[in-house]
């Protein structure tokens, strides 16, 4: 199981952590995905083997939203 915190901007209420969360969860080997848009922090762990943080950087971004270094 691999943890990764990720920084994401355009992140401005419940309803954008709702969001990033259902996205991230849709994603096979994802256990566990948490966002907060007061930090702007997101918080995933995951199965290395199934996916990986591209794939879960996609996402975010897919969903509209950014995500730096
Ligand atoms: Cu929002």
């Amino acid at each position: 199981m691999e943890q990764s915190l990720l920084n994401v901007s355009g992140m401005s209420c419940s309803g954008c952590e709702q969001r990033i969360a259902k996205v991230l969860k849709q994603l096979d080997g994802v256990f566990k995905a948490e966002a907060n848009y007061g930090s702007g922090e997101v918080r995933i762990i995951f199965d290395i083997s199934k996916t990986s943080e591209p794939s879960i950087r996609d996402a975010i971004a897919q969903a509209g939203y950014e995500v730096s270094q």
